[in-house]
């Protein structure tokens, strides 16, 4: 009888251990992972744009981004397609809600120019260059290759991040931009951009919430 007992309570351990053992596992590799935030990035200002007697023709850029969170660690991940072959395109975090759409268009030039966006993405947040933590101004942005893609990776720290910030990243309200086309291709005079950078530098070509997974 005693025996049978402590067979039985072993097998119970047995199995508590099991059970509790399997159900380790997902939460630790979960903490080991972190969480995401990820954008599904759809096109802006794609196809062809007739102004006048000139016609523009802006690539249909898709792709994504993901921010990883993994206690202070920060890891911002961008893959592209689509966008225009051997040329800059530079990247943010913009602080807004939203992606503008073809409505935003106010000047009705048929772009909506990065002037034009800054009511629906917002002002940008974290500039997506060759250092995340430098907030000093840098056009050190990623450069696609002769198919039109690229893919970018960069690490920083969330506590030094939210201090430059003074305040919390709130990265499920945020938006991912991605900006420049061909610079062989000026746009026209109407197509608005930030204090000395070039149109082809700023003109939105792709933008993505960034989501909780
Ligand atoms: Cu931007």
């Amino acid at each position: 009888m005693r025996k049978s007992l402590l067979i039985a309570g072993a097998s119970a351990a047995g199995l508590l251990l099991a059970i509790t053992g399997a159900a380790a596992v997902p939460v630790s590799s979960h903490n080991k992972s972190g969480h995401d935030y990820v954008a599904d990035l759809q096109p802006l200002n794609a196809g062809e744009h007739t102004v006048g007697s000139d016609t523009y023709t802006i690539p249909t850029a898709s792709g994504s981004a993901v921010v990883n969170l993994k206690g202070n660690d920060l890891t911002v991940t961008i893959s592209v397609a689509g966008v225009t072959p051997l040329t800059l395109h530079p990247q943010h975090i913009h602080a807004g809600t939203m992606c503008p759409v073809a409505s935003d268009d106010v000047n009705n030039d048929g772009f909506v120019d990065v002037i034009e966006g800054l009511p629906k993405y917002g002002a940008v947040l974290i500039s997506l260059d060759s250092d995340v933590g430098s907030f000093a101004p840098s056009l050190d942005f990623p450069v696609s290759d002769a198919s039109g893609s690229y893919a970018y990776s960069q690490a920083a720290s969330k506590s030094h991040l939210q201090k430059e910030l003074k305040g919390a990243l709130k990265l499920g309200d945020r938006h991912v931009v991605i900006h420049g086309i061909d610079p062989a291709n000026p746009l026209p005079a109407s197509v608005q951009s930030l204090p000395g950078l070039p149109a082809w530098a700023t003109l939105p070509v792709a933008c993505g919430e960034l989501v909780r997974q």
